[in-house]
């Protein structure tokens, strides 16, 4: 059968979220479904089935950009499960209503981390960095709005450097900043009094699944005793690890580690670039989620009270 046409919007978005044009994955999971509303808005599907299938390409395409933020399957998730009615109208504003509710949720579950993430925080404490995420940001705006002063060390975060993003955010809302290379690290973790990252995933063994040397800088952390926060909100659990299923890691394009002259210069070698990495649970010591505080081993729980038994797939044929 032939794919739906799809909107020029969703599929600018799939692009941007591929190109990480958007990316981190509290914001890719709000451009997703943005996206499918976008779709469902503009449909002129002649029947509910057409409707549905429509929306199912809708996210089969947003799916096959990056594949290791639960984020995105999890927007598309909470949008296609609540797409009820008969008639293509009902099924249209139920959609609509879906993506609305998800994005409202998404910003104020990031709020409630915020506020919960804060309270770990003292004031002079000084906090060390990895990649950027929105979730942690959260946590250290509401800190500042409480008064609470603070200092940061900012992993560079090769190779595509999110760190600058981070850096420049925390400078923005007063916090100083020393920028180091990502093999500083250790050096600099004897001055921090906790190490903050965000998560794409969270499996259900607490493991936690966040940007390439996150795993690196824990296992260094726990060594010299550094308190590691992880602040995820709930839509970064992954159902599916639940019943076993592993996370898959993305692999990026070579050209983002090194270039083409570069690499001719040093004759026949083998690049890899895997954009993630997987931190076991005993390296961390607390998940911060909208719900609460958790220590990782204990995050099942509340996966199973969040999603329960996950049934087929909304995007698959059949549905
Ligand atoms: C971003 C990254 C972030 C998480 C959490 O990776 O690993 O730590 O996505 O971000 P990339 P947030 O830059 O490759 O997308 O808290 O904003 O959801």
């Amino acid at each position: 059968m032939d794919e739906p046409d799809l909107h020029p919007e969703l599929v600018e978005t799939a692009t941007a979220i591929a190109e990480m044009e958007v990316r981190g994955a509290a914001t890719i999971a709000d451009a997703a479904a943005r996206a499918l509303e976008k779709q469902a808005q503009a449909s002129d599907a002649a029947t509910p089935v057409a409707f549905r299938e429509e929306l199912a390409a809708g996210a089969r395409r947003l799916l096959d950009t990056r594949p290791t933020a639960v984020s995105l399957p999890n927007s598309l998730r909470y949008i296609l499960r609540r797409t009820d009615g008969d008639t293509v109208e009902e099924l249209r504003n139920a959609a609509i209503a879906g993506a609305q509710e998800f994005r409202d949720r998404l910003e104020s579950a990031q709020d409630d981390l915020g506020a919960i993430g804060a309270n770990r925080l003292q004031d002079g404490d000084t906090i060390l960095f990895h990649c950027h995420s929105t979730d942690v940001l959260s946590c250290i705006r509401t800190a500042r709005e409480q008064g609470t002063a603070l200092s940061a060390i900012v992993k560079e975060t090769r190779p595509r450097k999110q760190g600058h993003i981070t850096a420049q955010q925390l400078q923005e809302i007063g916090v100083p900043v020393t920028l180091i290379v990502d093999g500083a690290a250790g050096r600099y973790l004897d001055e921090a009094d906790h190490v903050f990252v965000g998560a794409d995933s969270v499996t259900a063994d607490g493991s936690v699944v966040n940007k390439i040397g996150t795993r690196q800088l824990a296992v260094t952390a726990r060594e010299r005793d550094t308190p590691i926060v992880v602040a995820a909100q709930t839509v970064k659990l992954d159902p599916t690890t639940l019943s076993g299923h592993t996370v898959e890691i993305e692999m990026r394009d070579e050209q983002e580690v090194i270039s083409s002259s570069e690499r001719n210069a040093i004759g026949d070698i083998t690049v890899e670039n895997p954009a993630f990495d997987v931190t076991p649970p005993r390296y961390v010591d607390a998940i911060v989620t909208e719900r609460g505080q958790f220590p990782p081993e204990s995050i099942v729980f509340l996966m199973r009270e969040l999603f329960g038994e996950q049934a087929m797939e909304p995007w698959e044929a059949g549905n």
